[in-house]
């Protein structure tokens, strides 16, 4: 089993609302979050995939602070849009972009491309765990749905407002932080992850 008292884990990430949904979705687990401090060096995202970014930061990080570290590199991947924004979600209408202005220039991109009434997409969120003397674990989530053309909602963060689940009527920022950890992409990584972990330790 698992011995998860007094297990910390820092997470690579300058995103809050990603760290608030990691720390909701561990801290029942047993596993304390620690955020990056503020003086920690900034990971350049070079990777070209969710994978390798994810890489990047977790080890990074974890080499010069020598605990566990955790990273998420995730995005949004719309079909019509041929995979895009994808990798670069965060930095969609420019490096320094704001949540709204990246919405924004989605919604404007895919209107000029549109023919059909459904435009599906795919959250991912890819993890990495990097450990001192471990291997880096890495576990991955999907979660299936189609945009709307007019934000809903005040919850979560990033595209959430124009992203609705395919069953579900809501868009993502329609939810509570604890429904939308049931269902996220982020959510299904973070268990695959910890199933990992608990495998490794049997
Ligand atoms: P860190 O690298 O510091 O973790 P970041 O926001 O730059 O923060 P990413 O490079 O992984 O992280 O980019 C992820 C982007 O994808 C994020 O900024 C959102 O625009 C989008 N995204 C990821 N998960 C999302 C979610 O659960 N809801 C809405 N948007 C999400």
């Amino acid at each position: 089993m698992m011995h998860t008292s007094h297990v910390n884990w820092l997470v690579s990430t300058r995103n809050q609302g990603k760290l608030k949904e990691i720390e909701a979705y561990l801290l029942p687990l047993g596993i304390q979050v620690l955020p990056l401090p503020k003086d920690a060096p900034e990971v350049e995202e070079t990777g070209e995939t969710f994978e390798e970014n994810a890489r990047l930061k977790a080890e990074s990080i974890c080499k010069l602070y020598q605990m566990p570290v955790l990273a998420d590199d995730s995005g949004l991947v719309v079909d019509l849009l041929n995979g895009e924004p994808g990798v670069r979600s965060a930095r969609y209408a420019g490096e320094t972009a704001t949540d709204e202005q990246n919405l924004h220039k989605l919604l404007l991109e895919v209107s000029k491309v549109k023919e059909k009434n459904r435009v599906t997409a795919r959250f991912i969120s890819q993890l990495a765990l990097a450990r001192p003397g471990f291997q880096t674990l890495y576990a991955t989530g999907i979660c299936e749905g189609f945009l709307i053309e007019k934000p809903r909602g005040s919850g979560g963060f990033g595209y959430d407002p124009i992203f609705v689940m395919a069953p579900e009527g809501r868009t993502l920022a329609e939810m509570s932080l604890l429904e939308k950890n049931q269902v996220s992409h982020r959510a299904l990584a973070l268990e695959a992850l910890v199933k990992e972990l608990r495998h490794e330790s049997a």
